[in-house]
């Protein structure tokens, strides 16, 4: 029997004692529960080393978040339409928020699940053309969506958006002048 072979028996030994251990004996299993706790704690730990790494870069205003190069500020303020909230980002220079990657929007739907308020502005409308959402202000299409399945398309008297905790923050089509209350999003430029 070779080494290698010697080295392969051994690990598995030890893992299946592992298990043996942690399923019999409740010391043991809860070494167990407390290593992979610290784990999970570490690689979370590692997650955001690793964006405060990539946000270095990025300075923002007292109370504005930085990610990937642009400050974010979440205003839970009583906005209940859109251009409210579009004017009361724009005061800082900034505007309802423009989702561009799959990263950008998991970072803030990640934020607004630690918040109270269930449903934020997202700065896009379709009011020229169904199911085409358009950034506001620069009139670009957006590419990125993510809306909650049955929503963001051909809904005529819907024509802005919203990130909504009823959809785990999966974006829906709301009226630009609703009554219920959002919070606003704002983004701007890192400095
Ligand atoms: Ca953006
Ligand atoms: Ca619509």
């Amino acid at each position: 029997m070779d080494v290698k072979m010697i080295a392969g028996l051994l690990f598995l030994a030890g893992c299946l004692l592992c298990q043996v251990c942690c399923l019999e004996e409740p010391t043991c299993s809860s070494r167990c529960e407390f290593e992979a706790r610290i784990s999970r704690q570490l690689a979370e730990i590692q997650h955001n080393l690793s964006s405060i790494r990539q946000d270095r870069g990025t300075a923002c205003r007292d109370g504005w978040i930085p990610f990937h190069g642009s400050c974010y500020l979440f205003d839970d303020s009583d906005f209940d339409d859109f251009l409210g909230a579009e004017h009361h980002c724009r005061q800082y220079g900034a505007h309802l928020i423009h989702v561009n990657t799959e990263a950008e929007n998991m970072f803030i739907k990640a934020h607004l699940s630690k918040l109270h308020l269930l449903k934020w502005w997202i700065g896009i409308q379709d009011s020229e053309l169904e199911a085409v959402w358009k950034f506001y202000g620069d009139d670009s299409v957006a590419t990125f969506t993510d809306f909650n399945p049955g929503d963001g398309g051909d809904h005529g008297t819907e024509d802005c958006a919203s990130f909504d905790k009823n959809s785990e923050f999966r974006w829906v089509d709301v009226l630009c002048n609703g009554a219920t209350i959002r919070g606003a999003v704002c983004e701007m430029k890192g400095i």
